[in-house]
């Protein structure tokens, strides 16, 4: 039932919304590709009933399911990785098609939900928590982790379904029920996704609603999800400005969420650092995904004495840079949609407005569906307020440093903390770098870019980014509920000396 979907066949009207059943009696969602304007489907999306119904839904198969052993739950998610890697092609080609990152850069995508699960399985025999000495004799004083309840995953466009599995995989074999509102611009990969993990789920014999979708737009959809006491959990990905509605509302019923919001990820290029190697960092950081990534590199901050170098070299491969259809063998496809384009140009005329020189690129391309622009490479300076912000596009900004210290307080100064890297071969400055006195963010990479993280790390960052984690390492705490307990063993009656009353 999934591959339907994943090939050609996308359908004229899909159902977007599923719980114990599929269902959308909501608004259609028209679903336009940004690679050649191409409209690939329009999908039912749920209306407020629907939503209600599925965090119903989603409860009741909760309540189930925290009752499966967990290596149980896991071997149920090492199908569903396995349902990925046979649809590997598949699905990749319809991330694709969808939001137009390119076909070497989607597949990456699908092999991190792979991993994920495959992280996952093993950590179903892992999750467990410590047994710490009692200070009353014969007593054991123990620490568990027990299943949460629905979690609501809410995902941007960017990385339409990686990000879901890093929650859903580790939301499912801790014993949750997941319930997950895709971006609006990506509807089809999510329900691409949920119809093999609906399928695994049925071929167990377990509830699908463990695996539920609402589509829908975030002002009506997601407001219900964040707002829901039923709602244990809420993982969102998204946008600063609504990561700190969500975080707000959430907190507001003492709620939980974990929230990855905007980067601004900065790469430092040492005073002798290797250049190459950080040239093709850059490359990377800057242009994958378009530019689209939380962890996309934004600034380069160059010592003088390498500036001029490192802007030429870097000049030359921008040149160079292969746009188009990103199914084709291209470094960069389309942005995700036309607003994105308008969203760029807007931040090229700031930073020109704020005295910043654009050195190349910034243009939109005249190709088929107007989602297609030239990166642009910008030298401005640390306090332009644009330098500030998060501009979801290819725009690298190229700043000076004079000394070390400077290069790690630029770095940090700004309200974002997910990414940074620092590229050199000096000891003392990677080992200042990673210490406490260094990069201020969740990632910090020395002599590797600031995107490409690798799921069996926490993922996430501080500050503005939100302060919440995903993924591998010990991420796992933030989708259960912990106990402690004093446990008396041996029947003693544990009064203090001297405490005297008669029952
Ligand atoms: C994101 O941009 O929201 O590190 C996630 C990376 C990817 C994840 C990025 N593994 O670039």
């Amino acid at each position: 039932m999934g591959t339907e979907l994943l090939q050609t066949g996308i359908e004229v009207a899909c159902a977007g919304v599923h719980a114990e059943e599929w269902g959308g009696g909501g608004p259609l969602l028209e679903v336009i590709s940004p690679i050649d304007g191409e409209r690939l489907a329009a999908v039912r999306t749920a209306t407020a009933e629907e939503v209600d119904h599925a965090i119903a839904a989603a409860q009741r198969a909760f309540v189930h399911w925290r009752t499966v052993p967990a290596p149980q739950r896991g071997e149920i998610v090492r199908q569903l990785g396995e349902a990925l890697r046979a649809q590997r092609e598949e699905l990749a080609l319809l991330v694709t098609r969808e939001m137009g990152k390119t076909l070497v850069e989607a597949r990456g995508e699908v092999q991190e939900m792979i991993d994920i699960c495959d992280f996952a399985v093993g950590l179903a025999r892992q999750i467990g928590g410590r047994t710490l000495p009692s200070e009353r004799a014969g007593h054991r004083l123990v620490e568990q982790y027990h299943p949460l309840g629905v979690v609501a995953v809410v995902t941007a466009f960017n990385f339409p379904v990686a990000v879901w599995a890093w929650n859903a995989a580790l939301a499912l074999v801790c014993g949750d029920a997941v319930l997950w509102k895709p971006s609006s611009k990506t509807p089809l990969s999510a329900i691409a996704c949920t119809r093999l993990a609906a399928e695994v789920l049925q071929r167990n014999g377990q509830p699908t609603a463990l695996a539920s979708l609402v589509v829908g737009r975030g002002a009506e959809i997601g407001d219900r999800l964040i707002r829901s006491p039923d709602v244990a959990l809420v993982s969102y990905t998204g946008s600063v400005a609504t990561g700190r509605r969500v975080g707000v509302a959430v907190q507001q019923r003492f709620g939980r969420s974990i929230l990855e919001l905007g980067g601004n990820a900065a790469l430092i290029l040492g005073e002798h650092g290797n250049l190459e190697l950080a040239l093709r960092s850059v490359f990377f950081g800057a242009l994958g995904t378009s530019g689209q990534r939380c962890t996309t590199t934004r600034r380069v901050l160059l010592p003088e004495s390498r500036y001029d170098e490192f802007v030429g070299r870097l000049r030359q491969g921008y040149a160079q840079v292969t746009i188009g259809d990103p199914r084709q063998e291209v470094l960069m496809g389309p942005l995700v949609d036309r607003a994105a384009v308008a969203t760029m140009q807007a931040a090229l005329e700031q930073a020109r407005a704020e005295g910043a020189t654009v050195l190349s690129g910034g243009e939109p391309l005249p190709l088929p569906g107007g989602c297609y622009v030239t990166p642009a490479l910008v030298e401005a300076r640390p306090e332009m307020a644009v330098v500030q912000e998060e501009t979801f596009a290819p725009i690298l900004y190229l700043l000076r440093y004079r000394t070390f210290d400077e290069a790690i307080a630029l770095q940090n100064g700004v309200r974002q903390g997910l990414s940074s890297a620092l590229f050199t071969e000096d000891l003392r400055e990677a080992e200042l770098f990673l210490s406490a006195v260094g990069s201020d963010c969740g990632l910090a990479n020395v002599n590797a870019g600031t995107s490409g993280a690798e799921i069996g790390g926490a993922f996430g960052g501080e500050k503005e980014t939100g302060g919440g984690r995903e993924a591998g390492s010990d991420a796992w705490k933030g989708y259960m509920r912990r106990q402690t307990s004093v446990i008396n063993a041996s029947g003693a009656l544990p009064l203090a000396q001297g405490v005297r009353f008669t029952l």
